[in-house]
C-alpha cells in the first residue's frame, strides 16, 4: 500500500508544555511505519474553552505512514498515556494532546475517530501552525488552508522563539 501523508496536532499546558512536545515529537518520530516530513514552530495560545487553566503550547506535525488511521490513534493514545496524560475534566487542562487532524485525503466517521478533526476550522492553533507547513493544503469537506486560515482570527495566537 502506498503511503499516507498525515497531520497530528500537539497540544500542552502542564508541566513543561514545549518540553512535551518535543518528547512527543520524538516518539511519534520513532514509530514504526512513521516518517516525519515536517514540524511546525511551537506557538503559545490562550486556552479555548474553559479560562481557569493555563495557556497552551501547539504544534503541528506532517507524518508520512503506512499504519491504518485507527493504528496511528492507539499509537498516539499510547504516547498521551507514556507522558502522563490523565483524563480529568472535559476541554480541561493536560499534559499532551495528540490529535489526527487528516489522514491523507480522507473522511473518516468512526466512533473513536472523526477525520478532518471536529473544529479545526474554527481553531487558530491548528489551522496557523498547519499552514506553516502544508500552504497548499486543500482539506477534505473545508477548502483551501489559506481560505480557513483568512477566515479565523489569530486569538492570541503567538510564536514561540
Ligand atoms: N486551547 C488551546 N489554546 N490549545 C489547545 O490545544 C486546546 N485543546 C483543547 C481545548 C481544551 C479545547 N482548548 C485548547 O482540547
Amino acid at each position: 500500500m502506498s503511503a499516507i501523508i498525515a497531520y497530528i496536532g500537539l497540544g500542552s499546558n502542564l508541566t513543561q508544555p514545549s518540553h512535551q512536545l518535543t518528547t512527543a515529537r520524538a516518539a511519534i518520530a520513532n514509530l514504526p511505519q512513521v516518517k516525519e516530513l515536517a514540524c511546525s514552530s511551537f506557538y503559545l495560545s490562550p486556552p479555548m474553552g474553559p479560562q481557569d487553566q493555563p495557556d497552551y503550547v501547539n504544534a503541528v506535525l506532517a507524518i508520512e505512514t503506512h499504519l491504518s488511521a485507527l493504528d496511528l490513534l492507539r499509537y498516539l493514545q499510547a504516547i498521551e498515556t507514556q507522558q502522563g496524560r490523565v483524563r480529568l475534566t472535559h476541554w480541561g487542562a493536560r499534559t499532551l494532546d495528540l490529535d489526527i487532524l487528516l489522514y491523507g485525503e480522507q473522511t473518516l466517521h468512526l466512533p473513536e475517530l472523526i477525520i478532518p478533526h471536529l473544529g479545526i476550522a474554527e481553531r487558530a492553533f491548528v489551522l496557523y501552525p498547519l499552514q506553516e507547513i502544508a500552504p497548499t493544503l486543500i482539506i477534505p469537506n473545508l477548502g483551501a488552508i489559506t481560505d480557513l486560515v483568512a477566515q479565523c482570527p489569530l486569538a492570541g495566537l503567538t510564536k514561540l522563539a
